[in-house]
């Protein structure tokens, strides 16, 4: 395969070519497993770990490689192994809080443009689910798409789907059915382009395996069994894989989330996802407004009207106190910096969300 076919644009061309002359080769990250890797490049395959050097100055987890990142590595002559040197930049990525209790980032994909947030029109549905999955996606700097699935179990499918678009501050929203119809790449085109890279995140059960076998016209990943009681899924997915498709698009299947804890959530993810409640903030009579029992609040006086959702107010209190923890928690400066923003947000100003991301 190409470089380009894999996704490698001039971004990683600028960051690689310092080590272009020493040897090196590029390659991007299919598979990780505890201590090796799986890797595509321009010569083929290889099996890879990280260089001792580079675990030993990596000062975090997310600084080594995770599925989806371009690393340099020096292959073994004759051999399908390699090393790995360096992780390049990311372009995007798109991280959540380590499961525990740790204080941990976890990077679940690197360097996607879109996320295709699936999510099943069954009786699990949850919009605030949808929610906050939709925060964290505006934070990752990739295209959020809302894939609701399984569309031959819900009566009215179109109507959810109006529904769910007026909470996703202009994501697209598309129905399909990965198991029943026709051909479900079709409605999902547009972002299934050669070297293009879409990770598919959701709940298990959510069907993002079926949808991946579906794209691919080949039944490779393995699929659950949706005869579960509790309604948690299964788990069949465990690991994050990036496979390429007929298509010519990367896509990675990932194992369901059944909590997303929200990884340091900036304020300008929140005004994006809630850009009503930001806008209804603005009018408050008071800038500093808590939009608690204050007069002249405009969050109040529309839960009171009812064209505020008072489910989605909790959502977004809720989300807005998990971010200030996690921001608290990962850099105390930053946390500062943080509502600082916010006041600036509340105060009219409009923040786009940050579309590159540091390293
Ligand atoms: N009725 C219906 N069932 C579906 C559809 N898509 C997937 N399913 C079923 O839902 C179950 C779960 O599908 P998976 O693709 O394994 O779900 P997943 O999101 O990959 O789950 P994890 O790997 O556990 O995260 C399977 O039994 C699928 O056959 C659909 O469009 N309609
Ligand atoms: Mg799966
Ligand atoms: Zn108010």
């Amino acid at each position: 395969m190409d470089l380009p076919a894999l996704g490698w644009d001039d971004f990683f061309a600028n960051h690689f070519s310092p080590f272009a002359s020493a040897g090196f080769v590029p390659a991007r990250v299919a598979l990780e497993h505890k201590h090796t890797c799986v890797l595509y490049s321009a010569a083929g395959e290889f099996s890879a770990t990280c260089t001792g050097r580079l675990l030993h100055e990596s000062a975090t987890r997310t600084a080594l490689p995770a599925v989806g990142d371009w690393v340099v590595v020096r292959p073994r002559p004759g051999e399908a192994q390699a090393d790995i040197h360096a992780v390049l930049p990311r372009r995007t990525k798109f991280s959540r809080r380590a499961a525990g209790d740790e204080e941990v980032e976890q990077i679940v994909a690197a360097n996607i443009d879109t996320v295709f947030l699936v999510s099943a029109l069954d009786e699990h549905f949850n919009l605030r689910r949808i929610e906050r999955y939709l925060a964290v996606a505006w934070d990752s700097g990739a295209q959020p798409v809302i894939v609701l699935n399984k569309a031959d179990l819900h009566s009215d499918p179109a109507a959810v789907r109006a529904e769910v678009a007026t909470l996703a501050s202009g994501a697209p929203v598309v129905a399909v059915s990965a198991a029943r119809d026709a051909d479900p790449a079709v409605a999902l085109g547009a972002w299934l382009a050669p070297g293009r890279t879409v990770a598919l995140l959701g709940a298990s059960g959510a069907g993002k395996s079926t949808l991946i076998n579906r794209l691919l016209g080949t039944d490779r990943q393995l699929t659950g069994a949706t005869s579960d009681t509790h309604g948690k899924g299964r788990h069949t997915t465990t690991h994050r894989e990036l496979i390429v498709a007929p298509s010519g698009s990367l896509v990675i299947d990932t194992p369901g989330m059944r909590e997303l804890q929200l990884w340091d959530l900036g304020a300008p993810t929140l005004d994006e996802t809630f850009a009503d409640i930001t806008a209804l903030a603005a009018r408050c009579r008071f800038s500093d407004c808590r939009h608690d029992a204050e007069p002249g609040c405009a969050v109040q006086a529309a839960l009171t009207a009812g064209t505020l959702d008072p489910a989605r107010w909790q959502s977004f209190v809720k989300l807005q106190r998990e971010q200030a923890y996690a921001a608290r928690k990962a850099n105390p400066q930053l946390a500062r910096a943080g509502r600082a923003a916010w006041k600036k947000i509340t105060k009219g100003q409009r923040v786009r969300p940050r579309l590159e991301t540091e390293d």
